[in-house]
């Protein structure tokens, strides 16, 4: 008996996005209703969540009924697919300066989270001069909005004057083509807004941060910003560290412990720079500008390296990672169309040139297009992402999970849009918010097929066991059960005590633990269903261990080294009696046994484990564990029983041949197992005969004669003697069995006539030899002159005698 200790603390591990329970929303066809999206709570004036998504193709309503301006529109999360509405914003227009058809309002959405603003663009909103005239101008220099948590306007951040190009210099070469918005993101410290505008400067591309911070400006502290990469005063593009048509702006994203612990590092994404693309590392200088910190390039012409970056902790070093998508990777051997590189932070040291890990799409898949930071799935402590795939089939999302190491290459889930009856699916992905409050965030994915699905996390159990086995080695003279903290599992091994013969190898354990099913339930219209926790992928839920006995008298090595020696002899013991008589040896010192009346012959076994140098005992001088005594028997003799000491267990099989015995287990060290271990065999009934066949020949001639003619013996001719001998070297046979002599011979031809005519037996040695039938002998009753003789005048006859 022994306990084994387990502690299960559910920890919060694996990954778990459920795919049955999944909510979708659907748009107007063609608007591209889901371009972009993002998840969003809002707390005030009342709790809510929404699915903010982008629908930059859709038709414009009241003043701009007509025109496709785009909208944006909010989703609650309930299981109906049309209640989406339009967010009220951009209702209005100016016809004389600018034009709204076809600005893509929705082509970005983001939201700062919890209670945050929330931010929305239209990168081809364009500024018009001289309309209706030979010399209007069209400059689509991009614009956003910003609205707080409730989508409305409640302060000055919040509207539509978010458009850094408007009074600039116009132009491609200059601001005319910002297409400011084509990417946005909020920092995470919530203080600034990220505007990307790729067409800038010949498309060079800029990257605005302004500050974005309600309470900062209420105190009047104006002077942090804005900044850009050619400098918000000096407006020099010389600054900015790649060439024109780079689109440095096409994606953007911040970050702290990028460049060093603390500091806040901005990520710009140039995807057409040197042809391969680049994404350039960046941060506030003292005054309005974004100075350059580090650039990674791409390893592939027209990779469009950096179309989409992302950056999280995966391997939870304090240190930010980066994630750079590259869709247009190209490789036909391989057979990869798209990829997405891994940079772990090296600690801030970037020069060092740490390898990313690449991984690769399928061919054509436009793998990476979309790489997002999705929070920590799981819960594992290791951040994750999520890389889109849209042409990957009908568009594919793959999930990676972040690990001590980095990241598993291997995706933890693959969200494929089939599934789901969506196509372009992964065009766009959302995350990092606990929309149904299992505190576990979840994840919107948008299409290009004006549909976009919510997949909720599922709670993880990570089990997390520890067998204690106490004690930590089977003691067989100890059997105790502390108290302790935790679940203390008491297995109970009756047979340990008793039966259980190998006590070198250990008693393996295996404890496995899975979650019962919950059985499913009907989907409420109302509300969302609690999703079922699933159990963590890895480890295994199942563990295994082992528990070993405690080898005592093994020494310190714990191996145990025995020195059994067995010696052994036969001999005989008289009834009710326990003297044992050895068997007499024959000259070449082999025990005889004779078939005379010692029908038991018994076999003496001594086994001894002595140490073979009694000063060295550490060599050989251990238990013998599990020692076992076989013994095979001859032919004609079988097993019938032993006397053996205690420990001590014989079986001999069927017919006796073989019997196997237990010699103790252990066989302690300096022991000798002997005591009267008796086995008394029995002659077996049937042994063989030892008797030789002999052959002689016999010949004969003269008158045939009748047997009326016959009157004594004498006239039947000459008489023919055998003599047989039959001899037994050995002991005399008592009651072990019975001898018997067949006699043949030719007794009469085929027309009856006598050949040889047995006339008598006569015995020497064995008076009461009988034999059978006495019919065959003088059937005639002839007289002869000589009784003693055996006369054999006939055909053939047998006689059968007892000896
Ligand atoms: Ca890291
Ligand atoms: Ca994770
Ligand atoms: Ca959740």
């Amino acid at each position: 008996l022994f306990k084994a200790l387990v502690l299960c603390l559910p920890l919060i591990w694996g990954f778990n996005l459920d795919t049955t329970h999944t909510l979708h929303k659907l748009g107007d066809p063609g608007t591209f209703f889901g371009f972009s999206l993002a998840l969003h709570q809002q707390r005030n004036p009342d709790p809510q969540s929404w699915i903010l998504v982008g629908a930059p193709r859709a038709a414009g309503q009241g003043k701009l009924t007509g025109s496709r301006p785009g909208a944006l529109f909010r989703c609650p999360i309930t299981p109906e697919e049309y209640d989406c509405e339009r967010v009220d914003i951009d209702g209005d227009v100016r016809w004389d300066r600018e034009s709204k058809h076809n600005q893509w309002l929705g082509v970005t959405v983001k939201s700062q989270g919890i209670g945050g603003k929330v931010v929305t663009c239209a990168h081809l909103y364009e500024l018009r001069q001289r309309v209706n005239q030979s010399s209007e101008t069209r400059d689509p220099i991009g614009r956003c909005y910003v609205l707080s948590e409730d989508l409305t306007n409640r302060d000055d951040l919040d509207g539509g004057e978010w458009k850094f190009c408007e009074g600039r210099p116009q132009g491609h070469e200059q601001f005319g083509f910002c297409q400011q918005g084509l990417s946005v993101s909020f920092t995470p410290d919530k203080n600034f807004i990220l505007f990307g505008a790729p067409g800038t400067y010949n498309w060079k591309g800029e990257m605005r941060v302004q500050l974005l911070n309600q309470t900062l400006l209420d105190l009047g502290i104006y002077d942090d910003g804005p900044y850009e990469v050619a400098d918000e005063k000096q407006l020099n593009a010389q600054l900015i560290p790649v060439p024109y048509h780079s689109y440095l702006g096409f994606s953007v994203d911040s970050a702290m412990g990028i460049m060093s612990l603390g500091e806040l590092t901005f990520v710009a994404g140039a995807p057409r720079a040197n042809h391969t693309g680049a994404v350039v590392l960046l941060k506030k200088d003292n005054v309005y500008r974004l100075v350059p910190q580090h650039i990674f390039w791409g390893e592939e012409l027209a990779s469009s390296f950096g179309y989409s970056v992302a950056t999280t902790d995966l391997n939870s070093d304090g240190w930010t990672d980066l994630i750079v998508g590259a869709p247009n990777f190209f490789d036909r051997k391989a057979e990869i169309g798209g990829a997405v590189y891994v940079y772990l932070n090296p600690f801030g040291h970037w020069d060092d040139q740490a390898r990313p890990i690449r991984l690769n799409g399928t061919y054509d898949s436009m793998f990476g297009m979309t790489v997002s930071n999705v929070g920590d799935l799981d819960q594992d402590g290791y951040g994750d992402i999520a890389v889109g795939a849209p042409f990957d089939g009908d568009g594919k999302v793959f999930i990676y999970r972040g690990s001590k190491s980095g990241i598993e290459t291997k995706p933890a889930q693959v969200l494929d849009g089939r599934d789901f009856d969506v196509r372009r699916f992964g065009y766009s992905i959302s995350g990092g918010l606990d929309i149904d409050n299992n505190h576990y965030p979840d994840v919107a994915v948008g299409s290009l097929n004006d549909s976009v699905v919510l997949f909720r996390s599922r709670p993880v159990i990570h089990v997390k066991r520890d067998i204690t086995i106490d004690p930590p080695q089977i003691d067989l003279e100890q059997s105790n059960c502390k108290d302790r903290d935790g679940v203390c599992l008491i297995l109970h091994f009756p047979s340990v005590q008793e039966n259980i013969r190998d006590k070198l190898r250990p008693i393996s354990l295996v404890i496995t633990h899975t979650i019962k099913p919950v059985p499913p339930r009907r989907h409420s219209a109302k509300r969302l269903e609690k999703l079922p926790p699933i159990l963590n992928v890895s480890p295994s839920n199942t563990l295994h261990s082992e528990v070993n006995f405690l080898r005592e008298g093994c020494g310190n090595d714990k191996i145990c080294q025995s020195n059994l020696k067995l010696s052994y002899q036969f001999g005989t013991r008289p009834l009710n009696s326990d003297l044992f008589i050895p068997l007499p040896k024959d000259e070449d010192d082999v025990q005889v046994f004779s078939l005379s009346d010692q029908r038991l012959v018994v076999l003496d076994i001594t086994v001894t484990n002595m140490p073979s140098d009694p000063l060295y005992p550490e060599e050989d001088g251990d238990d013998a564990h599990a020692a076992q005594l076989i013994i095979s028997l001859p032919n004609t003799l079988s097993y019938a029983g032993s006397r053996i000491p205690e420990q001590m267990r014989c079986q001999a099989n069927q017919n006796g041949s073989q019997v196997e015995c237990d010699l103790g287990n252990p066989v302690k060290r300096n022991s000798k197992v002997r005591q009267n271990c008796v086995f008394i065999v029995k002659l077996n009934k049937r042994s063989k005969n030892i008797f030789k066949k002999l052959y002689s020949h016999l010949f004969f001639s003269g008158a045939v004669r009748g047997e009326s003619a016959m009157s004594s013996l004498d006239d039947i001719g000459s008489a023919v003697d055998f003599e047989f001998v039959v001899a037994n070297p050995g002991q005399a046979l008592q009651t072990l069995g019975s001898a018997f002599l067949n006699i043949m011979w030719p007794y009469e031809l085929a027309n009856e006539k006598w050949l040889l005519y047995p006339a008598s037996l006569t015995f020497q040695g064995h008076p009461e030899t009988q034999c059978s039938p006495t019919s065959a002998l003088n059937p005639l009753k002839l007289q002869g002159s000589s009784p003693a003789e055996l006369g054999s005048h006939g055909v053939g006859g047998a006689s059968h005698c007892r000896l």
